[in-house]
């Protein structure tokens, strides 16, 4: 299937390629694009053999401006996907880093985008810039927004500069609000969601989870097929089409941890789940439970397609290696 990105850019720089998106959006892009022109970036976590071996990678430092300047330059790209973030429950944790990762970086990026006439720049937010006092039910794309955490911070003010330089610079820049992401290829840690990813892990290893939130804790929940998907569609949309420039909402599954975890039992056979809240059940209590992404779906047809039942058959099937 093509989603027709080459009409928006021809070569493209992926920043955090061995995060959990990453490590799915950079195989979908070699495959859209040629392996020659998507070019995988890491840091600290090393990439992936499968991703060095399947194309062109480096490594960067994202806080540092010369060295985006000096990869964008010289692998000749003309868009950056700028996936490189410290997640909620880790940036709590360590505030200072989770700010230049994630908001000084995209500074850089954005002012990079500019400066060397990017044709576009893709960067996640989350659910995070949703905050105790925001409406939990069907959050609305526009509502209030006091995030509880630092993660959310910085994403709520890199919401403001991504929408600040599409309208001051002209910049096409495009984001989501991912919510809590599932896969079995990767899994970077460090976020409030983890749980709804480790519960498969145990489940299928030991046959019990010590769940650290709470079993009537609903959130918002995706298959990461389905956010890979979404993402495409949203680099690959005409630009007249889109009305968001800070970063659209993405929804998909609600469901609370009892839920996962009847739904793990139904796939281990004396599966069980002990719930032991920790500090990140505050985190997920200051979270949306459903969120309306209404606005993404009229302008560039995001439809999500995974349920529960599915997901959990394809999360097994995955960790067992089928
Ligand atoms: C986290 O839990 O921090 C992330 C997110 C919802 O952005 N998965």
């Amino acid at each position: 299937m093509s989603y027709g990105l080459s009409a928006r850019f021809s070569r493209i720089l992926v920043t955090g390629a061995a995060g959990q998106v990453g490590a799915d959006l950079v195989p979908v892009l070699r495959a859209e694009l040629g392996a020659e022109n998507v070019i995988a970036a890491g840091n600290r976590t090393p990439l992936p053999e499968e991703m060095r071996r399947g194309g062109p990678c480096t490594t960067i430092d994202v806080t540092d401006r010369q060295a985006l300047h000096d990869a964008i330059r010289t692998h000749r790209v003309d868009a950056v996907c700028h996936l490189s973030t410290l997640l909620s429950a880790r940036g709590e944790a360590e505030p200072d880093r989770a700010w230049d990762v994630n908001l000084v970086s995209l500074k850089h990026v954005l002012d990079l985008g500019v400066e060397l006439s990017l044709r576009q720049v893709f960067w996640p937010s989350s659910i995070a810039v949703f905050g105790p006092t925001t409406p939990r039910e069907d959050t609305p794309q526009r509502t209030i927004l006091e995030p509880g955490t630092m993660y959310g911070v910085t994403k709520l003010a890199g919401e403001a500069l991504c929408s600040y330089y599409a309208r001051r610079h002209g910049l096409d820049v495009r984001s989501i609000r991912y919510p809590g992401l599932l896969s079995y290829r990767a899994f970077s840690g460090g976020g409030t969601t983890d749980y709804a990813v480790e519960i498969f892990f145990a489940a299928r290893r030991e046959g019990r989870y010590t769940c650290f939130v709470r079993p009537d804790t609903v959130l918002p929940l995706l298959y990461i097929d389905d956010a890979i998907r979404g993402t495409l569609q949203l680099m690959a949309a005409d630009p007249a089409a889109l009305t968001v420039r800070t970063s659209y909402n993405m929804g998909g599954l609600a469901f609370s941890a009892a839920e996962l975890a009847a739904e793990v039992a139904r796939h281990v056979p004396g599966f069980e789940c002990r719930y032991e809240p920790d500090r990140r059940q505050q985190i997920a209590a200051s979270w949306p439970c459903r969120i309306d992404d209404s606005q993404a779906r009229r302008d560039w047809g995001w439809a999500p397609a995974t349920g529960l039942e599915d997901l959990a058959r394809i999360m097994f099937r995955g960790i067992a290696g089928g």
